[in-house]
């Protein structure tokens, strides 16, 4: 690098790191200088983020990149940091300055049903029409009601709510701040007005006190403090917020050649542990067809709506893996993709959002119970279930590409994949396949890199979203898949449309 450079704290489902970016000539580069597991920590039978580690984590990898601005990178300087972590989850700070309580785990089985629950206080159109939101156990809405019906601590203790990548920006600087994108994935946001919703606060009997009002990506909160730069060695470096939600800062790096279009012609799927699929529109889309098909209107960058669906992604496949990994006996990504393109197609009909397969002890043993109680053959050879969880995959997508169109009313030509499953090539082409439509695959680390582009336009280097999305065609390639033998998927979705319902 010469000049600025930026470090994005990217903390996924199944990995954390600190990615460098910055320019060299005309184009956007990366560093990576730090990487770590992310993994939910068991205590006393709660699952909860192993937050403190990540804290450690994170201070690690900006010392590296701190010290190869000094030795590596000659003519470089770091110019300001920021965070994005997954979206619903949140921590508490108390009026002494410190964590109020443990981090809950999205995942952890108290949350099970609550999406349910939370309209038993307050009707479920209400809750729509306030948020325009998907209903989800894990949103942040139905994890507060499960500490609330706890009797978790924080009701007494907590002075301020904040989103993760806000907790490790008010660890970086000593600033409590709530950015607006993974605002509006707690199920408490106006999407329309970006506040609050009073109703839903009074609703359910949460304290007004906890919600700052959220601040817009790109604004400049403090500087590292002086304790963290001691650490780190980053020096009166500028904490500036990207799109705090890893899916927005995703979306900000899709390689698309338009910004928020009223009729879209692209969409995307950001896809890792979860899939994201939806567009980027101009402003929230809360109709009651919205709410039927069970879609989101998340908040993106500059004020446009990412509507979206959260899919189940790859975390079956993980799991799967995870699963063979504890017989000792895990194989690559590459292995477990060639394995699936050779065993037949359509043995195995798996959902990506079957309850069964959110947080089984053990994914295989869910899959054969699943395959059993649905009157599937209970699959014997792991391409078998490789393949069916791939399937699955590719075939809710194009449940949700009908729902986009329909939502918007237009038709969508180009599928832009982006996330560590655009690495998967089978996935790709089973995507355009099943689909119709063609795929553009890549960048893979999109989240670090909208995360680095909003730092860029607040800073003042970059000064728009199309000249952001013009340096990620420039700087990084793309894998195109054409669709083939769509009509292969038509018995196989209807099927699958089914089984759904
Ligand atoms: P998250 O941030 O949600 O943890 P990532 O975007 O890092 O997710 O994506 C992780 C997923 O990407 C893995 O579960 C795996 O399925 C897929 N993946 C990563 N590397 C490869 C690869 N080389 N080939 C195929 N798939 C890959
Ligand atoms: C993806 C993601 C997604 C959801 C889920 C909890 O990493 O942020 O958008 O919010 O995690």
């Amino acid at each position: 690098f010469s000049g600025p450079v930026h470090l994005a704290v990217d903390l996924g489902a199944s990995s954390g790191r600190v990615i460098a970016g910055g320019l060299n000539g005309d184009r956007l580069e990366l560093a990576e200088t730090g990487r770590f597991v992310n993994r939910p920590l068991k205590v006393q039978d709660a699952m909860l983020w192993n937050h403190l580690q990540l804290w450690q984590d994170i201070q690690d990898g900006l010392r590296d990149a701190a010290l190869r601005a000094n030795s590596e990178w000659t003519g470089a300087s770091i110019a300001s940091v920021g965070v994005d972590t997954w979206g619903v989850s949140f921590g508490f700070v108390d009026a002494n300055d410190q964590i109020a309580a443990p981090v809950w785990h999205y995942r952890d089985a108290r949350h099970r049903g609550m999406a349910e629950k939370i309209c038993e206080i307050v009707p479920k159109d209400t809750i729509f029409a306030e948020t325009g939101m998907q209903f989800m156990d894990i949103n942040s809405l139905c994890q507060l009601i499960a500490a609330k019906q706890n009797s978790d601590s924080v009701f007494q203790t907590a002075e301020s709510f904040l989103m993760m990548g806000d907790l490790f920006h008010w660890l970086l600087s000593g600033e409590r701040s709530i950015e607006a994108s993974n605002a509006s994935t707690t199920q408490l946001l106006n999407p329309a007005t970006q506040t609050w919703s009073t109703k839903l606060l009074d609703g359910f009997g949460l304290p007004h006190s906890w919600f700052a009002e959220p601040t817009a990506a790109g604004t400049t909160i403090g500087t590292v403090q002086s304790s963290v730069a001691g650490e780190t060695g980053l020096h009166g470096v500028p904490v500036i917020l990207p799109a705090t939600h890893d899916t927005a800062s995703a979306v900000l790096a899709v390689p698309a050649e338009n910004f928020a279009p009223a009729k879209p012609d692209w969409c995307y799927i950001s896809s890792g542990t979860w899939s994201l699929m939806g567009v980027e529109v101009p402003s929230p889309v809360v109709t009651p067809l919205c709410a039927d098909l069970n879609f989101t209107n998340e908040g993106g960058v500059q004020g446009s709506t990412r509507l979206l669906q959260n899919i189940g992604g790859l975390w079956i496949y993980q799991q799967i893996r995870a699963a063979l990994d504890r017989q000792g006996n895990a194989p690559s990504w590459q292995e477990m993709t060639e394995a699936a393109a050779s065993a037949p197609a359509f043995q195995l009909l798996v959902n990506p959002d079957d309850p069964a397969l959110v947080a089984p002890d053990n994914m295989i043993d869910a899959i054969c119970g699943l395959a059993g109680r649905t009157g599937q053959k209970v699959p014997t050879d792991n391409g078998v279930l490789f393949r069916g969880a791939l399937e699955g995959l590719a075939l809710r997508y194009r449940m949700c590409l009908q729902h986009l169109e329909s939502l918007t009313d237009s038709r969508i030509e180009t599928i832009h994949i982006v996330g560590g499953g655009s690495l998967n090539a089978l996935l790709c082409q089973m995507t355009a396949d099943a689909c119709g439509r063609r795929v553009v695959a890549g960048p893979v680390e999109a989240t670090a890199i909208g995360n680095i582009l909003m730092q860029m336009i607040g800073s003042g280097s970059l000064h728009s979203i199309d000249e952001a999305r013009q340096l990620v065609r420039h700087s990084f390639p793309t894998q195109t898949y054409e669709p083939q033998h769509t009509d292969r998927w038509d018995e196989p979705a209807a099927k699958f449309a089914t089984s759904f319902e």
